[in-house]
């Protein structure tokens, strides 16, 4: 199985570059970020809550996004692989991962670290934010998005060095020249794993 962790602060392209993942390499999207924002369209009970931490900037609680994640993965136990879009998060959720994938018999094949400097990211956002309305993609959210990216998430960075499984890919350019420097890590990865 290639599974694969999509890796970035908040506007790196992680949604933009996994639509060009699936189409190339036929693995499942898991996008938390994604299935979240249906759930709030919907009002359901986690929407409500989900919405809370979201429009804040704040991760949602961890026992909603394991859960939901679980869920997902025991549905679609059949796909090639997955591509993991916005998890994990945090320490606690990257363990987690490798706790649910090592009980299916299988683990994380490699994180494609998408970097992106802050004000591009945050003209991104912005300009996101004009065009679909999003609550979270404002200056004051964006901000406290970037904050909880650099004290929570990217820890993960070492977490998967460790590993040895950290690809870093330069998120700047046309989303087909970033798109081109991903396929390559993969195709790589792709042929050693078959080789091996
Ligand atoms: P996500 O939905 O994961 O979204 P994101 O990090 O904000 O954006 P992404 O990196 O996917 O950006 P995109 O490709 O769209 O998370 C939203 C919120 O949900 C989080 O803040 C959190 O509250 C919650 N959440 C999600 N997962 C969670 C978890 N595991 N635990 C707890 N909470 C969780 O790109 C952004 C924009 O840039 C787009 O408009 C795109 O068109 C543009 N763009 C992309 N590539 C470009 C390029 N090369 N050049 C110019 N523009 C580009």
């Amino acid at each position: 199985m290639l599974n694969v962790v999509i890796f970035g602060a908040p506007g790196s392209g992680k949604g933009t570059q996994s639509e060009l993942i699936i189409n190339k390499y036929g693995l499942y999207h898991i996008s938390t970020g994604e299935v979240l924002r249906g759930e709030i369209k919907s009002k359901t009970e986690l929407g409500i809550i989900a919405e809370e931490y979201i429009s804040k900037g704040q991760l949602v609680p961890d026992e909603i996004t394991i859960k939901m994640l679980t869920n997902i993965i025991d549905t679609n136990k059949s796909s090639k692989g997955f591509i993991f879009d916005g998890f994990p998060r945090n320490l606690n959720q990257g363990e987690a991962l490798d706790i649910l994938l090592r009980a299916k018999g299988t683990a994380i094949t490699a994180i494609i670290n998408l970097s992106v400097d802050e004000p591009e990211l945050i003209k991104r956002l912005l300009k996101r934010g004009e065009e679909s309305g999003r609550s979270d993609d404002n200056l004051e959210t964006i901000n406290k998005r970037l904050e909880v990216y650099r004290t929570q998430t990217e820890p993960l960075k070492e977490f998967y060095k460790k590993q040895g499984k950290n690809i870093s890919i330069s998120g700047t350019g046309s989303v087909d020249e970033i798109f081109s420097r991903i396929a390559e890590a993969l195709d790589r990865i792709k042929e050693a794993t078959s080789n091996s």
